[in-house]
């Protein structure tokens, strides 16, 4: 755990380990929102990977990337009728922030289908399109076991 905090991106490869943050969009077209909170990561020096899968098209392989991804908290960024983000995090007991997306509707379809979870399957919602926020709890949840992380948000 503490290990990857010390480690590069390439490190954290080399030896195998699991990045910090899994980032998951439900198509292509969210690649705006998955930019910034990439770029926001990186600020951050944090650890991540991106994949594209969709709750609603291919459930069983991103129900395979969740079992298999040791990532500690994800980033889950979908427009329209957002399954993904409550997908994730009813197979998972790691923190899941959910990032609508105005696809439609200016978002309002996303931010309710990702906040209006059902008791018992919480999931961490941000603003419409604001996925500097989602990295930014992130960092602050994973801060909570890294020293070096809250003292640069702190700064
Ligand atoms: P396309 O452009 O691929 O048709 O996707 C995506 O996140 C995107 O914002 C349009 C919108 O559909 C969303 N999408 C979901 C899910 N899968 C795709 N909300 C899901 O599983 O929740």
């Amino acid at each position: 755990m503490w290990v990857l905090e010390m480690v590069s991106k390439e490190e954290v490869k080399k030896e195998g380990l699991g990045p910090d943050v899994a980032v998951v969009s439900g198509s292509k077209s969210d690649e705006k929102i998955v930019g910034d909170v990439v770029k926001q990561l990186e600020v951050l020096g944090i650890s991540y990977e991106v994949v594209v899968l969709s709750a609603h098209r291919e459930p069983e392989k991103l129900e395979e990337f969740i079992s298999k991804t040791s990532a500690k908290v994800f980033i889950a960024i979908a427009g329209l009728s957002a399954a993904l983000p409550g997908f994730i995090a009813s197979r998972t007991v790691r923190p899941v922030i959910g990032v609508p997306v105005s696809a439609k509707l200016g978002g309002l379809d996303a931010l309710l289908s990702t906040v209006q979870m059902p008791k018992g399957v919480p999931v961490g919602c941000v603003g419409i399109d604001n996925g500097v926020n989602a990295a930014l709890l992130a960092a602050k949840i994973l801060a909570l076991n890294d020293e070096k992380l809250r003292q640069k948000l702190e700064k």
